[in-house]
């Protein structure tokens, strides 16, 4: 049994990784600044799913798992309060701290100077202050950090494949060909994405300079709501975002084939994106936590945390099929590569033992349980993304 502090442990990925966690007996304490749900009340929107405020979700796991899989919370901010963080990881000494705690919306952070800013202020410093904490005070966890796909950008490479994290290559020098493995190129596609370049610059420099053990995960994008955990009682429901900045777009899709809203994809929906079910997001942090932390002096593991890519002209369609809606082709409010291909390597977590669930097999049963069932709760107003990547230049 291992401490585990989870970082961002009340969001949409953390609060089934945390129950996940606690229900294999881990000591599971969520580490949460709540400001996700204040950024629901800047925007005028909620979860499509209604979920319970904090304690009484953490109160009803107790309930329903029992007291020795109770989860502790705090409510801190480890962007802004870093003695509140050192302290907490003296308290605790964990074996293991997994980082959801990131601003992580792409059109947020390009909606206004004030987004932009606070997602690097947010990102950054919360990223930080845990590397320089964990060295401060001496305490040797193991870092899981949640990054994403969209490090490595879109149709850089045409069809190659995209390694896990480093890249093979070869230059020419007056001495002779020069051969090193590096980390990918980075080409982010938003404010928020270049937050998780800058990130991994930071873990390549405390794994270097102090012997950090760091994990980096770099997921694609998560779909789908319930796991076995959150599933054993309504007041353990997961948050599931809709809104045209937080909602990403299978679980925007699903939810508006529910509402017979027609589909919204961007532009020619040529774009190709690596997809994960939640289900399988909790079971990869559980397994890259445990299965196989780097040594001290290594360089961070990486991981691509995906399971299937498909273009999303090609979900919506197949969404369209199922349930009948329309699509329609909307003027792409990003700057983004209008097709591209996408061949991601995958392979450590298959050899660690994922058997993954695929769109075939969960997409029908979230249209059923979970967008039908609350389609009443769903805000048409909010649906269109309205935060553009580029703004015309003020005269
Ligand atoms: P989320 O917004 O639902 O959850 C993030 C949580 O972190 C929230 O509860 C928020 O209150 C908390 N938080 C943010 N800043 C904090 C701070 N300074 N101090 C303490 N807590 C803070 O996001 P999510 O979808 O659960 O994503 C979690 C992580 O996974 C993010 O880092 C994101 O970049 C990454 N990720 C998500 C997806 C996806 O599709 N959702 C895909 C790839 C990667
Ligand atoms: N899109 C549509 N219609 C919509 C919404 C989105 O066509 O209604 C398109 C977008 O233009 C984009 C693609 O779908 O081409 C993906 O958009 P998204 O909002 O689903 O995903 P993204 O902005 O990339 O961000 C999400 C998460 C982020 C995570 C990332 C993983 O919010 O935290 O890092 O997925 S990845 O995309 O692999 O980088």
């Amino acid at each position: 049994m291992s401490e585990v502090l989870v970082i961002g442990g009340d969001g949409f990925c953390g609060w089934p990784t945390s129950l996940h966690l606690a229900d294999q007996g881990h000591n599971v304490t969520i580490v949460d600044n709540l400001s996700r749900r204040q950024i629901d009340v800047e925007l005028g929107v909620e979860s499509l799913t209604p979920i319970l405020p904090i304690e009484e979700r953490i109160d009803t796991w107790s309930e329903v798992a029992g007291a020795d899989k109770a989860i502790g919370f705090v409510e801190l901010d480890v962007a802004q309060d870093y003695e509140g963080l050192t302290g907490l990881l003296r308290e605790f000494e964990p074996d293991v701290v997994v980082h959801f705690g990131e601003q992580r919306a792409a059109p947020y952070s390009m909606k206004t100077p004030a987004t932009k800013r606070y997602t690097v202020d947010n990102n950054v410093n919360a990223t930080h202050n845990l590397l320089a904490g964990v060295v401060e005070t001496g305490v040797d966890p193991h870092i899981v950090h949640l990054g994403t796909m969209g490090v490595y950008g879109y149709g850089w490479s045409g069809s190659a494949p995209i390694p896990e994290g480093y890249i093979d290559v070869r230059f020419d020098t007056p001495d002779g060909t020069v051969e090193r493995n590096i980390l990918h190129p980075a080409n982010p596609g938003s404010v928020y994405h270049m937050t998780k370049v800058l990130d991994q610059t930071m873990f390549a420099f405390y794994a270097k300079n102090d012997g950090l053990r760091i994990t980096d995960l770099h997921q694609g994008i998560v779909w789908g709501t319930q796991t076995p955990q959150t599933e054993r009682d309504e007041g353990l429901i997961n948050r599931f975002d809709y809104d045209g900045d937080y909602g990403t777009v299978l679980n925007r899709l699903i939810m508006q084939a529910a509402i017979g809203h027609p589909l919204t994809v961007h532009g020619t929906g040529g774009q190709t994106r690596a997809f994960i079910h939640i289900r399988d997001t909790v079971r990869c942090v559980e397994l890259a936590s445990f299965s196989k932390p780097p040594e001290k002096g290594d360089r961070p593991a990486i991981f691509n945390q995906v399971t299937e890519t498909h273009r999303v002209r090609e979900l919506a369609k197949m969404i369209a099929d199922l349930s009948g809606v329309e699509i329609e082709y909307l003027k792409n409010p990003r700057l983004e590569a209008e097709e591209n291909e996408l061949n991601v390597e995958h392979e450590q977590f298959a050899q660690l033992g994922l058997t993954p669930t695929t769109l075939s097999e969960g997409l029908l049963d979230e249209i059923r349980d979970i967008a039908f069932k609350y389609r009443a709760r769903v805000d048409e107003s909010k649906i269109l993304a309205t935060s553009q990547w580029k703004t015309d230049v003020k005269k």
